[in-house]
């Protein structure tokens, strides 16, 4: 099984699927049909399969004309004429229909895991995903999960799932042993490391850590993996390289953490955080740079370590680092708007009744994601103490969030010349910070750009 499984990946004859095409799934489906597999991307919203199907892409790191070079279509005569039908030998095309899996050699699932209403880790999607995989697991087939989640959800809650699969139903032969990983279907977990927005470290060229249920299920996810993507980290279980996602993110929101403290230190020494940091950084070795913001946002940064945090719980363990990052990452805002709020007395204002005009509202830079974005807390808060709040963002043309819809201001300039104070809460490239300095009569700028 093992010896069959491997041939069809090193031989790029294997049909393989993704499961979830957002900015970690589509962009792995694109490499993985340019590395010469069939793929087939599912996912549960048909206008991202429409989408996709007719080579437009809707993930800003993979342009169109990328999408377009593995998606071949032919325009038939029938029905509208119009709706593009992938042409099977087409590379990549997408469906919401799980049954392909039935004849899918590997599957690697990417789909969101994100906090609950009381903060804890919501693998709903992940389970929802494995339940389909187990209708369709057939002999030989492997599975990766990708998304972030805690330390042993993929031998705890996944490999459970697929062994009390319906094996094989899906496929027509009834098999009513159940299935055992390593031998007749292969389980690993590989994490994402898709930084959105970089060009220089992408799904093909970062390094991909991997790890089996069995050693038998590390060589086949090697094997499916190695053909696309340059360097295969492999560790000694899937919990190892759950963990080892956990721990990169987990770094990040502590350093972040520690760089907003100094901000607050700086504060009360009267010194300057960031001539603080570029001195620091100038230490060729043992130091790295982190600076200070607006606060956390993103969709992993502010959330992995809490799934981090929620395993250790259920482990009687407190994860001290995590908890401190989060106090203060989630308080910067507080702490920018009492700046706003000094600022304008100063001007002899106060807050309620001013106008504030709030530069970018993306989470961060050359973006147009909202997910958690700090900018939506300040906004927030400035509303709450009575300021009239307008936006600008060159990548979020409008946006409805935390109860608050807002529209981006037509005209920048003049929002810039009416307003009692303008908040640089992200700092996209696309501005002129100069201009915008000269043009504003007062700034708080979370971002150090002016
Ligand atoms: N931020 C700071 N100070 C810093 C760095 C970041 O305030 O020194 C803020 C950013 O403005 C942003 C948040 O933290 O609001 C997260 O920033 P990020 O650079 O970590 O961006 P993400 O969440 O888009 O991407 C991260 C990846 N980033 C990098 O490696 C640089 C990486 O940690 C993961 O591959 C990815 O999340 C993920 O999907 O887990």
């Amino acid at each position: 099984m093992l010896t069959d499984a491997i041939a069809k990946f090193t031989s790029r004859q294997a049909h393989v699927a993704v499961i979830g095409l957002g900015y970690v799934g589509l962009p792995l489906a694109v490499i993985l049909a340019e590395a010469g597999y069939r793929v087939t991307g599912i996912d549960l919203d048909k206008t991202k399969v429409a989408a996709i199907n007719q080579g437009e892409s809707y993930i800003e790191d993979v342009p169109s004309v990328r999408l377009r070079k593995v998606i071949r279509d032919r325009r038939l005569g029938i029905g509208d004429g119009d709706s593009p039908i992938p042409d099977p030998q087409s590379l990549l095309s997408a469906t919401t229909d799980f049954s392909v899996l039935a004849e899918c050699d590997a599957v690697s699932i990417c789909v969101p895991t994100p906090l609950n209403k009381t903060g804890d880790p919501d693998i709903a999607y992940i389970v929802a995903a494995s339940e389909q995989i187990a209708r369709y697991l057939h002999p030989g087939m492997v599975v990766v999960l990708e998304s972030t989640t805690y330390p042993g959800t993929t031998t705890e809650v996944v490999l459970p799932i697929l062994e009390r699969g319906d094996w094989g139903v899906g496929t027509g032969e009834r098999n009513f042993q159940s299935p055992i990983p390593g031998h007749d279907f292969f389980l690993a977990f590989s994490p994402e490391r898709v930084d959105p927005g970089r060009t220089d470290w992408t799904t093909r060229n970062t390094p991909k850590v991997i790890g089996g249920v069995t050693p038998a299920c590390l060589q086949a996810a090697s094997a499916y993996y190695g053909s696309a993507m340059e360097t295969l980290i492999p560790v000694s279980s899937p919990e190892a390289a759950e963990l080892t996602k956990l721990f990169e993110n987990t770094f990040r929101s502590v350093n972040i953490g520690l760089a907003n403290e100094l901000q607050l230190m700086c504060d009360k020494l009267g010194l300057d955080a960031w001539e603080v940091i570029d001195a620091a950084a100038t230490k060729p070795f043992g130091f790295m740079k982190f600076t200070p913001g607006p606060g956390l946002g993103g969709h992993c940064i502010p959330i992995d370590p809490e799934y981090l945090s929620w395993k250790m719980r259920t482990l009687r363990y407190k994860t001290r680092f995590i908890e401190l990052a989060s106090e203060i990452n989630t308080d910067m805002p507080r702490y920018w708007v009492q700046k706003v709020q000094d600022a304008l007395n100063e001007a002899g204002k106060s807050v309620k009744g001013s106008r504030v005009l709030v530069l970018g509202v993306a989470y961060k830079k050359n973006v147009s994601d909202m997910r958690e974005s700090p900018a939506l807390d300040i906004i927030h808060l400035l509303e709450e103490k009575g300021a009239l709040v307008e936006y600008h963002d060159p990548h979020v043309p409008s946006f409805a969030a935390d109860g608050m819809r807002k529209q981006c201001v037509a005209d920048l300039d003049a929002a810039i010349g009416t307003a009692d104070c303008v908040v640089v809460a992200t700092d996209h490239s696309a501005y002129d910070w100069v201009e915008i300095g000269s043009l504003a009569r007062l700034v708080v700028d979370t971002r150090h750009v002016l």
